[in-house]
């Protein structure tokens, strides 16, 4: 039998059909997936594992050899929860202002803090807490509409199936030698991420240690397909090799805008990801909302770490904090959320970000203006000036608007004590149109011309 030419590209489009893999998602879908990411603005991370007794650094104290890895699961005995109180952790969590928060369900230590039946280590079963400490919790964000991200670590450390190459000393053994050993291990991160995925169907997965394997030997694709088969909204944190959805810079605000459409900055509120004993060095409040308009200026987000105590009480300062940005938030609550990146820098001391119809430059001030504060370059004319968050408006001058020049005038926004926040400042440019502005180095004549 002949085929003409009609019957090949059927009989091709139909096999194409059969074999082709899941149909990859339309730039549209994903940013429709995103939605409610580029919006929170502020998450709020939580590390809470068995080195929340304080006296070691989340799992890098045995992996660097700072103890021995007998005396590091030690601490487990003293994980108690007695005092944990999950609604009070996510009233504080809702109360901050943060749409959502991502919760270590196991570091790189393996210390599951859910009833895994995939292993033996976990709040559970290994702790004097005796339970699931993450079930509660993700009860009560839930209710209060927060998302809920899980943070999980694709390493785990101890495991006598798990190997890595960064290990001080030996490596435990080579994949290439122990395929089977190696394949136990990642049979077994695909049960607990199971359990996680079904049990809750998390907002969000928040992956850590990925640069130990490649995406191969995860199974990273897979991970990824699995966990959308049954949850298919999921979002993805960039540590996966390759497969995830936004970028996470660690402890640093990036200074130009990040190439990946979405990211988020994650932030340790001292210098500590868990509760530690002897770290007493806060940010301050304003230093943490500075950096948090920073990322939303950048078009970010900020994950704001804290580090409740084994316990399950949150030291006072770091409730301080949360709450000091859930004042701040909700009196800027304009200027937060449904915001995005703003314009770039040197058209005004202060960090900026746009409404999302463009016509509103929020001028986000980390000072105490002396007189008036300054904005130039902006071609778009301004027809109202607001204080955020007050019912107050500001006179404004306009200097050097001429009329045969490129270069628009500058504005000069009257800024009285009276108006300031204590920590952040935060004006409204209402423009007659979408912002607009003047990038030049100013007008040249030709008759003065050098
Ligand atoms: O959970 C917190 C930390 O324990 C964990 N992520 C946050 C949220 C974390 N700690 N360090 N890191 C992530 C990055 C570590 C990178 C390094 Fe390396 C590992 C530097 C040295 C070993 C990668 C691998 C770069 C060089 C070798």
């Amino acid at each position: 039998m002949t085929m003409n030419l009609k019957s090949v590209i059927l009989f091709g489009l139909l096999l194409g059909t059969a074999f082709a893999p899941a149909r990859a998602e339309t730039p549209e879908q994903k940013a429709e997936r995103m939605e409610w990411f580029s919006r929170a603005k502020l998450g709020i991370f939580i590390h809470w594992g068995i080195y929340s007794t304080g006296k070691t650094s989340e799992s890098w104290a045995f992996h660097n050899g700072y103890v021995s890895l007998d005396d590091y699961m030690k601490q487990r005995e003293e994980f108690t929860a007695a005092e944990y109180d999950p609604a009070l952790w996510a009233d504080l969590i809702a109360q901050s202002g943060a749409r959502y928060t991502v919760i270590t369900t196991k570091h790189h230590d393996g210390f599951a803090l859910w009833d895994t039946k995939a292993g033996d280590v976990s709040a559970v079963k290994s702790s004097p807490a005796g339970r699931d400490v993450i079930a509660p919790f993700a009860e009560e964000v839930r209710k209060r509409g927060v998302r809920l991200g899980f943070y999980f670590s694709l390493i785990d450390w101890p495991r006598e199936d798990y190997t890595d190459i960064y290990r001080a000393g030996p490596v435990r053994y080579k994949i290439a030698d122990e395929p089977e050993r190696w394949q136990h291990f990642v049979d077994f991160n695909f049960a607990q991420l199971r359990e996680l995925n079904e049990t809750w169907k998390p907002d969000l997965y928040w992956f850590d240690g990925d640069w130990e394997h490649s995406a191969e030997e995860w199974r990273s694709k897979e991970i990824v397909d699995m966990l959308r088969s049954t949850n298919p909204g999921v979002i993805v944190n960039s540590r996966i090799q390759g497969y995830g959805d936004y970028a996470t810079p660690e402890l640093g605000v990036p200074v130009v805008r990040p190439e990946s459409e979405w990211w988020e900055t994650c932030m340790t509120i001292n210098n500590s990801w868990g509760y530690r004993l002897d770290d007493d060095d806060y940010k301050s409040p304003h230093t943490l909302l500075c950096m948090l308009v920073d990322c939303i200026g950048l078009g970010g987000n900020l994950l704001l770490d804290i580090g409740p105590r084994a316990d399950g009480t949150i030291p006072d300062e770091q409730v301080a904090v949360l709450k000091e940005f859930g004042r701040w938030t909700g009196k800027h609550a304009e200027a937060v959320y449904d915001t995005r990146a703003g314009i770039p820098a040197g058209h005004v001391a202060g960090y900026t970000s746009l409404s999302l119809d463009g016509k509103t430059l929020y001028v986000y001030l980390p000072y105490r203006p002396t007189e008036s504060v300054e904005v130039k370059g902006l071609k778009s004319r301004i027809a109202r000036v607001r204080v955020v968050g007050t019912d107050r408006e500001l006179a404004w001058k306009q200097y050097n608007d001429i009329s045969w020049s490129e270069v628009p005038g500058v504005y000069y926004i009257d800024v009285p004590e009276e108006a300031l926040d204590e920590q952040i400042t935060v004006l409204a440019l209402d423009m007659e149109e979408p912002v607009r502005l003047y990038r030049g180095s100013g007008q040249i004549l030709s008759f003065n011309e050098y």
